[in-house]
């Protein structure tokens, strides 16, 4: 039996891939954390599917910050493959808790790859490292030799981690992999990144709950892609025979101005009446130019990115549309 254990699986990415590794029939286990909200809604489809929950679909409480329980999952389990897609990934978010942000995403990793490095059978890792390492990149656009040049506490705290697994993958010998994200959207994102952001205010004032939308900076540039595709490209990672890091990105970059045109468009609304911005919502440093080259995944993996960035903000806006009419 293939056996597989997430450690987010709660978030966007998590719930697509558990089901992506359900279809190819792997026994999943998912790491939860014990928090007053119980939100599981991304899981809620396969939570109340008695032929999956606790058939093959099992969760478990533990955290990154707490080792001991951590390993204990991983002792009973036994994963032959582990996915760290966990800790705080809003970027904005890790310059008000730069210490947690750290303590998750940077330690958690190291911690969990010292974990592994017990286990008698090391089971494979795969990281989900971020573009954000590379901050303000004078290479565009970036591949898996681009240097490291972080411009925030969470893409400081995503470099090191990545360094970490190549660390132990080079002279442990583990089977440890990055995959170098880029933004990765759907409607499961969730609601305070900007792409779901907009898509749900152009849906509420469309069906006029809201009047406006404030946003940030509106000609900040990203390489935008649909999540399905980049949790595809983490289960290739691990099935490819060697370990190797990768870039997952479109090669496309846009604005956050092109987000707020295509949802408004989608919607019929003019958006030169709703959406106005507000300081207080910059960012300390923007990352530039972050776009990256994908071309070795696509040649070793098989790898493509299949969604058009307009495909992608009009489904979002459409789920939002199906969602909030039904409330
Ligand atoms: O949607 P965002 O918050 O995503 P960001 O910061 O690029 O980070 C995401 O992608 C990274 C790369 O894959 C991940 F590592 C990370 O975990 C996360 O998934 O912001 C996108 C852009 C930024 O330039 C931001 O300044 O949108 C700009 N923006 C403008 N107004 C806004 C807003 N972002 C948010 N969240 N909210 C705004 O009102």
């Amino acid at each position: 039996m293939l056996r597989a254990l997430i450690l987010g699986i709660t978030g966007q990415d998590g719930s697509y891939l558990a089901e992506l590794l359900l279809a190819h029939g792997y026994e999943v286990h998912g790491v939860v954390r014990r928090t007053s909200t119980l939100d599981r809604s991304r899981l809620r489809h396969l939570y109340e599917d008695s032929t999956i929950y606790k058939k093959r679909l099992f969760l478990h409480y533990a955290d990154l910050d707490d080792p001991t329980t951590l390993r204990r999952v991983l002792t009973n389990v036994r994963p032959r493959e582990i996915y760290h897609l966990a800790g705080q990934s809003h970027v904005g978010m890790s310059f008000e808790i730069p210490e947690s942000t750290c303590e998750l995403t940077a330690m958690g990793t190291l911690r969990l790859l010292e974990m592994i490095r017990d286990l008698p059978e090391a089971p494979k890792l795969f990281h989900a490292s971020s573009s954000e390492i590379f901050g303000r990149p004078t290479q565009s656009p970036q591949d898996e030799q681009t240097r490291h040049a972080p411009v925030n506490p969470y893409g400081c705290a995503k470099a090191f981690a990545t360094q970490m697994v190549a660390i132990y993958r080079e002279s442990i010998g583990l089977f440890a992999c990055n995959g170098i994200m880029y933004n990765h959207e759907s409607p499961r994102r969730g609601e305070n990144f900007v792409t779901r952001k907009i898509c749900r205010a152009a849906v509420a004032i469309k069906l006029g709950r809201e009047t406006e939308l404030v946003l940030g900076d509106t000609s900040a540039q990203r390489d935008w892609g649909d999540a399905r595709d980049y949790v595809m490209g983490m289960w290739l990672t691990l099935q490819h025979h060697t370990a190797e890091d990768f870039i997952f990105a479109t090669g496309r970059l846009h604005s956050v101005q092109d987000v707020v045109e295509q949802a408004f468009k989608t919607v019929k609304l003019n958006w030169q009446d709703h959406v106005r911005t507000d300081e207080r919502l910059l960012r300390r440093t923007e990352p530039l130019r972050l776009v990256g080259n994908p071309e070795k995944a696509r040649r070793l993996l098989g790898w493509e990115p299949k969604t058009s960035f307009e495909e992608l903000i009009s489904e979002m806006t459409h789920a939002e549309l199906s969602a909030l009419s039904a409330v």
